[in-house]
This record gives C-alpha cells, structure tokens and sequence, in this order.
C-alpha cells in the first residue's frame, strides 16, 4: 500500500519540521497532533511552550535565580511546570514506554486499509529507529528491555509497512537478532495473533481464542465478564476475529515478510507445533499444565465447531464490541482492545461505515509525537492523574496561594470539575460494566472508565482545591462529591482492599489460564496498595470537611482498608507497587494512609519498619534508586544511578510517617536540587511506571510534580523539625 521511504541514515534529527507540528487541546482534555502544511497556517497558529517542549524543542527559558532553599526550589520549578499546562487548565504529557503498541495501531490500520501521513509515516519509522537498541538493534517489551521475539517481530514488522526497505541497515540488523533469537516462529501469543491478522503467521500456530465463552451464562465461575477488564476487553475482539479467522489479503510485502520473519522456509513450518513455542527471552509466566490441557481440548472443539454456535458466538462478541466503541467514544479500554476492536468493525461494516470514520479518527488519541519521533501511548494520555498530583502538590506546599500561581489554580479546577464524570455509562450492565456516576478516570471523561485511584486523587484534588484555597470558585457541588464517594464506596473488596478498575469479579485460580506469557497477574482484578490508599486517603480528607455524610460506612471501609494494607506489608517492611516503581512509589502513599488513621514512626510498628526498610535503601549521594526489575521479582533490586523522582517518594514516604531525624531527609532534599536546571526544570531520568509486572510506562509529568511536592513539603517539614529541637 505504501511506497518505499528514502530515509536519513540517523535518527537523531527530525524526519518532518518540527516547527510544525501543534498539540490540539480540545472536548475536555483531548490530545491530537497535527502538522501544518503552509506558511500561513504556522502563521496562524503558532506553536506554544507546551508543544515544544513535547517536542524536545528549546524554550530557552533565561535561568531562575539559583534557589537558597527547598522551597525556593519548588517554586522556581512550578514557574517552569506552569509553562506546560494547557490552556483548558490541565497538563498534557506523554505516555510512552511499551513497544508493542505502535505496532498494533500500523498493523492494525494496514490491515484495514487506513493510511497514514507521510509525516507520521516517516516520525513513527523515526521513533522505531531511535528506540531499537543500541548494540543489537532489536526491541523489547519496553522501551528499558533487552530485546525480545515480541518486540522485535513486531516492530520490524511496522517498519517495514510504514515503509522501510527490507535493505536499509536498521532492518537488516533487527533481522539479525531476531533469527538470533530464534525467529518470529517463537512469538508470544499476542504476537502471534497481530501477524496472524496480517496473514505472516498461520491461524494453525495460534492457540483457540474461542467467542463461545460469551455463550455460557454469567454466573459461570470463569465467565469472562469476571476477568480483568483488559484481558476481556482485548479477548472480546480477539475472538471475534478468530471466530472469523480474518487474514489480510496476499500481497507482495506480505510474500516478503513470510521470507524476512524467520530463518526457517515459511511455507514448511509445523504450525501446530508453534502454539506454545515462546522464546525463552519473552516468557515471564510459562503456561500451566491446566491451560496446555485446556488448549488441546479448544483444538479438538476447533476441528469440530458447529456453525450455528460459531455465528451466534461471533455475533455475542460484535455487540460486546459496539457495546464497548459505543461506551468510549470509539476509543475503548486501551491501546491494544482499541486496535483489535478497529479491525472487527472494519471487517463487519466496510470502510464506508460510520464505524470505519469514528474509528480512524479515534487512532489520533494514541498517537504522540515527542522528541524521538512518534509513538502510540499507553492511553489516551494521563490527564486526571496528573493534573490531580500537581494540583495537590500546590496546596500542599502553599504554592498555590502565591498571587502568581491562583489563575493557573482556578484554571486547573475548572478542568478537573469538567473531568467528573456524572452518569453511569451508557451500555452499563449490558456491557458488563462498573457504575461511573461520580468517577474520574485516568485520561478523560469520555474515555469513561472509573479508576479508584484516580477517583480518589481526583476528589483529593477538587477538595484541596476547593476547601483549602480561599480564592478559588466552588464548582463541584457537595452533592456531585457525595457522588463521587459513594461510587468509591462500591468499589471495597472483602478483604478491604481496592483494586483498579471493578471490584475482584473472578477466582483466584483463573490466573492459572492466564494465555499472555509476557505478563503476569493480569487475569482477575488484585487488590493493589496503591489503589487502596488513594480511598483512604480521599474518605480520610473527605470526612474532615463532611464529618456527618455517611460516616458510619466510611469509617468502616477506612478501617478495612487499613487491614488489608497492613496484611499486604512485606516482613522487611516494604509494599510492592504495581503501577509505579516500585518499592518507593507504594510506600508513599501507604505511609500516607497510615498516618491519616494517627500510625505513625513514634506509634506504629508497621510504619517504623517501613521507615526503616526505606532508610536501609538510601544511597551514599543521599537518594533512593530502583530498577523496574523490582516490580518482575517482588524484591528490591538497584538501579545502577539514583533516581530523583524514587528520592521524592521515599522522602515524601519518611515525611508522611513523621519520621523523626532531619539528616536523611535533608541529604534526600540536596539530591534532587542538585538535579535541577537553571531554569527550574528537572531533566528526564528513567522510567517511572509499570503494569502487568513486566512492562514499564513512562511518567514524564511526575518529574516535575513530586519535586515540587516534596521539596515544599520538606522546607516546612524540616523548619519544624528544627523548631520542636530548639523546644
Ligand atoms: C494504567 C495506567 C494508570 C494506572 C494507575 C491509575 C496508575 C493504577 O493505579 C491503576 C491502573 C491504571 C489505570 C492502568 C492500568 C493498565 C494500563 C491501562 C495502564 C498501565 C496504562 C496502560 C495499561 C494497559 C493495560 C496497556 C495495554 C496493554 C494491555 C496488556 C491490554
């Protein structure tokens, strides 16, 4: 479909004019990139601090005057931070860092007959080149992995649509480590699904992904409405289009990759033989004997089908599909169900379909142009979570009373009030689907799912706001709040915990079906520290200004809560993160939590061994820093270099937990200050986030936010501290 692209040799320097490209805030916090053709145009929309810095452009902001104390610090870093919000009152960012996602939206789209620009071809081409590894030119599951089959197989597999030539050194070098590797034979099976559609990969090598699951009523243990909803949300399309066994049409290119993808002859492969083929570099959980079973049986039934259910399961998983497109704007859960949702309604409607349109239109969400060129994003950005910790951080700190900073405030209010979402969806339990009247999500309201944490952060957020600062407009009303924490108070488990998105729907041993390979826990709901906390945290500072809605109820699930997050300590005194890395990150806002409910270092085992675990971990320059393995293995594991933003939570973590000791606290506060520039920034250092335990997401907003928290926290943590000494 697409010609063949004569190409820079390097990467480093743009592919497109850079001075071009503009990020569109529109409809509540939507991000789409788009690149002017004329003179004129530029002309008439020039480009503002927050394209380039997205951009990686300078904006030569002359330097601050050099900071004399932490606070100073803080507030020269919000005058930087200030720069990137929005107009519309939040702050965009990407959301970069897995590297199986571009590849779904290229195949995805080559599949469907859906181009793209010239100018996106050539900046995601460029994205792929900057992000192949330097020594052995593959790519991994993330942007910080050793390169994988999965990775590999899939990004070459983009280039070579977008349009690289199967001779241009990049590809010739990622052929090489991948028929290292072994070949694309050895996929994981998300991988072997994607070339599969694309007809590089026979139906015969994948594993049944059967549609009649949707058949079998709901009070079925193992119905996939108990699944995690990303698992089913990706299943949902999956075997729709398995169902169908939909495969590209044969052209050249297609000839071509059956030739480049592996090192064996395409055509005398053993395709049945492939389905539990998994490199050894891509698996992180091995199939269980009871999924090895469970395959060969859906083989037999493959062989077997019985049209008539086949159809009916098939035309199950389509409604579920348009239930879901219908229920997000057409964007979906995430990334990837969005990719697999767009090719089945391709498939079903045509590309005359309105289905076809929405659809096309909703890839701009995704897509990202940032200073190595374009990438798909994890979500459709991270509004809510972001612009929720800066808000707080403002307050927090007194930042935010400062005369300078209170249009920024009410600006960023007026966002996060718009972001509340104030009905249940759509399709609501037709689709399976939580309550959401109430709830903020992590992106954007029309994207419509709740998350408890970011409920909670938003509510914290908007009561700061709101209750804290004199100045600012009363915009959500006590009772759009009392919404917010009745739907938090829905999402409680048993065992007192919070999890992401639902309440924990299915068994504990369905993890024993988890098909995925590369990703762990992903087949249920888990309760997760740091979701708990931010309820707690939010019920916490919500009944201190409500004392009488609901106070029974929410002392109860206070209290449960804080049950679960002691039964979820470590021995050594840890708590293991899972969305953040690692350690650091979910023992800030566990200590956080502790001390709301009065346990602190001088009164509380749980949080002197937690201040302990931490203090145990400090670096001789002062900060904290560790590795995304951390999140894979459950233990701590070093990062070679300090991490300035870990150095905030583990401080914000001993600050939390009125640690008692200045001197730890205050080398912590010297290393990051050192680490900020002249003109109140803090360069990018490594990956922050994580999910599924093995892939890492970057967090590039958290480099400004929780500095800024921190260092104006500490200032009049440790004044204190110094005030009670003199006593
Ligand atoms: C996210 C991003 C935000 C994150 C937090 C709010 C930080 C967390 O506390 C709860 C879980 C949540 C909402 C989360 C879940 C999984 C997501 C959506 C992601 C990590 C962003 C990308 C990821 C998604 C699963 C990526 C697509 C990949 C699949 C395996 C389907």
């Amino acid at each position: 479909m697409y010609s063949r692209l004569e190409l820079p040799d390097s990467p480093k320097q743009p592919f497109t004019d850079y001075s071009r490209w503009r990020l569109l805030v529109s409809d509540s916090g939507r991000h789409t990139w788009h690149y002017l053709s004329t003179e004129e145009e530029c002309a008439k929309w020039p480009q503002n601090s927050v394209d380039k810095f997205w951009l990686g452009l300078d904006l030569n902001y002359p330097p601050l005057s050099p900071p004399k104390s932490a606070l100073e610090a803080a507030r020269n870093g919000y005058r930087f931070y200030k720069t990137l919000q929005s107009h519309d009152g939040h702050w965009p960012g990407e959301y970069g860092g897995p590297m199986f996602l571009l590849p779904g939206l290229v195949i995805g789209s080559y599949v469907s007959g859906m181009e793209f620009t010239l100018e996106e071809r050539k900046e995601m081409i460029r994205y792929l080149m900057n992000r192949a590894h330097p020594e052995d030119g593959g790519w991994g599951i993330h942007v910080e992995g050793p390169s994988t089959v999965f990775g590999t197989g899939l990004n070459y597999t983009a280039l070579r649509l977008l349009g690289m030539d199967a001779d241009h050194p990049v590809c010739t070098k990622a052929r090489a480590i991948l028929h290292r590797l072994g070949g694309a034979t050895a996929i994981p099976a998300w991988g072997k699904f994607w070339l599969s559609l694309l007809n590089v990969y026979d139906w015969e090598g994948n594993n049944p992904v059967p549609p009649e699951l949707w058949l079998l009523p709901d009070w079925i243990p193992f119905h996939p409405h108990k699944w995690w909803i990303h698992t089913r949300n990706v299943y949902i399309p999956m075997s729709y289009l398995y169902g169908v066994r939909f495969k590209m049409p044969e052209n050249d290119l297609i000839l071509a990759l059956r030739e480049e993808l592996y090192p064996e002859n395409y055509y005398s492969i053993d395709w049945p033989a492939q389905r539990n083929n998994v490199a050894e570099v891509d698996l992180y959980a091995p199939h269980t004997t009871l999924l090895d079973m469970l395959n060969s049986v859906l083989a037999m039934y493959e062989s077997c089908t019985l049209p008539p259910l086949r159809r009916a399961a098939v035309a199950r998983a389509y409604e579920l599909i348009v239930l879901e497109d219908e229920n997000t704007g057409y964007q979906t859960l995430g990334p990837v169900s969005k990719m697999f949702n767009l090719v089945a309604r391709v498939h079903r409607e045509g590309p005359e379909s309105e289905a076809y349109r929405l659809h096309k239109e909703k890839r701009y969400d995704f897509m990202w142009i940032g200073a190595e060129g374009m990438m798909m994003c994890g979500t459709n950005g991270s509004q809510v979570w972001d612009t929720g910790f800066i808000t707080q951080a403002l307050v927090e700190t007194g930042l935010a009373e400062l005369p300078e900073n209170k249009e920024s405030l009410i600006k960023a209010l007026e966002w996060l009030e718009d972001a509340q979402m104030l009905d249940n969806p759509k399709h609501y339990q037709t689709a399976y689907r939580h309550g959401t009247k109430g709830a903020w999500g992590f992106s954007t309201k029309e994207q419509g799912y709740i998350v408890s944490d970011c409920t909670g952060e938003g509510l914290k957020a908007v009561l700061y706001l709101q209750k804290d600062l004199s100045f600012t407009p009363k915009l959500v009303s006590d009772q759009r709040i009392y919404d917010a924490v009745d739907i938090l108070l829905t999402l409680q488990n048993p065992n007192g915990g919070f999890a992401s998105y639902e309440l924990v729907r299915g068994p504990k041993w369905l993890e024993l079906l988890n098909p995925a390979e590369v990703f762990g826990n992903i087949m249920i709901e888990y309760c997760y520290p740091e979701c708990t906390t931010s309820v707690i945290t939010s019920l916490s500072i919500f009944r201190k200004h409500y004392p009488n809605y609901r106070a029974a109820d929410i002392s109860r699930t206070i209290n449960a809560a804080i049950r679960y997050l002691h039964d979820c300590q470590q021995p050594e005194g840890g708590w293991v993160g899972s969305w953040g890395i690692c350690f650091t990150y979910a023992m800030q806002f566990a200590l956080e939590s502790l001390a709301l409910v009065g346990e602190t270092y001088a009164t509380s085992d749980s949080s002197r061994k937690a201040c302990e675990f931490l203090l145990s971990k400090q670096r001789a320059d002062g900060g904290w820093g560790e590795s995304y393995k951390s999140c894979e293995i459950g233990k701590w594991v070093e990062h070679e270099d300090t991490q300035m933003v870990q150095t905030c939570w583990a401080v914000m973590a001993l600050m939390y937990a009125h640690y008692p000791h200045a001197a730890p606290l205050e080398r912590g506060v010297a290393l990051v200050m050192s680490r900020q520039l002249p003109d109140g920034s803090w360069p990018q250092e490594a990956i922050e986030g994580i999910f599924n335990k093995t892939c890492a997401i970057a967090y590039p907003n958290f480099k400004f936010s929780f500095p800024i928290w921190m260092l104006g926290k500490a200032h009049k943590y440790l004044n204190d501290l110094k005030s009670q000494a003199k006593m």
